[in-house]
């Protein structure tokens, strides 16, 4: 194992600081490691292996569609994107999709098309559109994302900055509601924040914000790469509010963990300001990506992974809170989306997550003090069993 620790750190920018462990193979919700140690993921990639690790029909879509035709670009067309396009938009009831690749780019895209859209259809003089986005945001690292997250280092280092955002606080109608003048084109806000420390809003927030940005011709633009496709007991977690977003934004799991692709799913008028040669990617809508994504999907409806998130995640937040522990603050979660708040200690969450490593648990603290919990959303009753035993032994240990 150290060989490859090595390379890493003799090649590798430092931009990370992994746990010590190193994978060589994954089925479902295990991991094994060089040395043939076998752990469970509690991370899912943050959320992109809902599916679970090289799930065999996933895979066997990308083989087959490898062997046939990998990038088309989209100067030309390809039997897969429009099949994609159908299936996404009528699973999440949305009239109109961008595909890309990245979560920062459906980001970065759906800015570019507020911005348009203020502009063309709600008559923003040039250049003063407004995005309004919530303090404690993580939305990707590009210089326009970081530039409005308010965690010091992910800032640090990276200015000047895209001008254009408000930042207001989470889970604040009000503070919307007060933000919001003729210039504002849109409010970007995760209904969960995941980095943030799995940061959930009061009941009722959602549907506020949609509301108010009806009311005021505002696009509610809500960020479910993390949050969305199950991982939260519903398909997207706007459901959990009864709301539909004007944008919806996926990636991560959209393609099971085997492929990079996100999606803008929007009403018309968003998406519909995009003329030719507007914006795009080389890799966007690749018939690669696509035929992984639709088999993606269709795992995740057919195999009722949602369902289990819903289940399994309830079962899994009961005995977490059932757990007797001097080291928690609080548990907090929806469906497999999970944190566990820890009082603040010497070493924070981290000395944590290397305590269950070396029970066989793999999970990443978030901001310090918060384990976050996000196994595979296949996960079964006994694995929890399994992990339950272990992290009770860790949280009422001395670590
Ligand atoms: C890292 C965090 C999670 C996201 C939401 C957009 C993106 C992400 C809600 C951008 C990506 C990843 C990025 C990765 C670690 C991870 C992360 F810790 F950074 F914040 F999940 F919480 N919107 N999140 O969570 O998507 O461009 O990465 O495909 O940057 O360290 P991406």
């Amino acid at each position: 194992m150290r060989q490859y620790i090595e390379l890493e750190e003799r090649y590798g920018a430092k931009n990370y600081k992994p746990l010590d462990v190193v994978l060589e193979r994954g089925e479902g919700i295990w991991v094994w490691d060089v040395e043939g140690r076998k752990y469970m993921d509690c991370l899912s990639s943050y959320s992109a292996v809902n599916q679970g690790h090289c799930h065999p029909r996933i895979v066997e879509a990308l083989t087959q569609q490898a062997r046939r035709i990998t990038l088309t670009s989209r100067a030309f067309r390809n039997d897969q994107l429009g099949l994609f396009y159908q299936e996404i938009c009528t699973l999440t009831n949305s009239h109109m999709v961008l595909p890309m690749n990245s979560g920062a780019e459906a980001v970065e895209t759906v800015i570019k098309a507020v911005r348009k859209w203020g502009y063309r259809e709600k008559g923003v003089p040039s250049d003063k559109a407004q995005v309004i986005v919530c303090a404690n945001n993580f939305h990707g690292r590009t210089i326009t994302i970081v530039g409005f997250s308010t965690e010091k280092q992910y800032r640090d280092g990276f200015g000047p900055f895209t001008p254009g955002f408000v930042v207001i606080p989470f889970g604040d109608a009000d503070a919307l509601e007060r933000s919001i003048t003729p210039n504002t084109v849109g409010f970007l806000v995760e209904p969960i924040q995941g980095e943030a420390g799995i940061i959930i809003p009061p009941v009722g927030y959602l549907k506020s914000a949609r509301e108010i940005c009806s009311k005021n011709n505002v696009p509610l633009i809500l960020d479910e790469i993390q949050t969305g496709l199950g991982r939260t007991g519903r398909l997207l977690a706007e459901m959990h509010e009864g709301i539909e977003a004007d944008v919806s934004l996926v990636g991560k799991a959209l393609s099971g963990g085997l492929y990079p692709i996100s999606a803008i799913l929007s009403n018309k008028d968003v998406l519909g300001v995009f003329m030719p040669g507007d914006h795009g990617s080389t890799f966007g809508g690749n018939p690669l990506a696509c035929a992984v994504a639709r088999t993606a999907l269709k795992v995740l409806i057919d195999e009722k992974m949602i369902e289990n998130s819903e289940k399994m995640g309830r079962y899994f937040l009961d005995a977490l809170k059932r757990i007797k522990s001097p080291h928690v603050r609080e548990v907090r979660g929806r469906g497999l989306f999970i944190g566990v708040e820890l009082e603040a200690v010497a070493g924070g969450a981290r000395k944590f997550c290397e305590a269950l490593m070396s029970r066989g648990i793999l999970c990443k603290e978030t901001h310090e003090n918060v384990i976050r919990f996000a196994p595979p959303l296949i996960v079964e009753k006994q694995d929890l069993d399994w992990a339950l035993e272990r992290i009770e032994n860790v949280l009422t240990g001395s670590v």
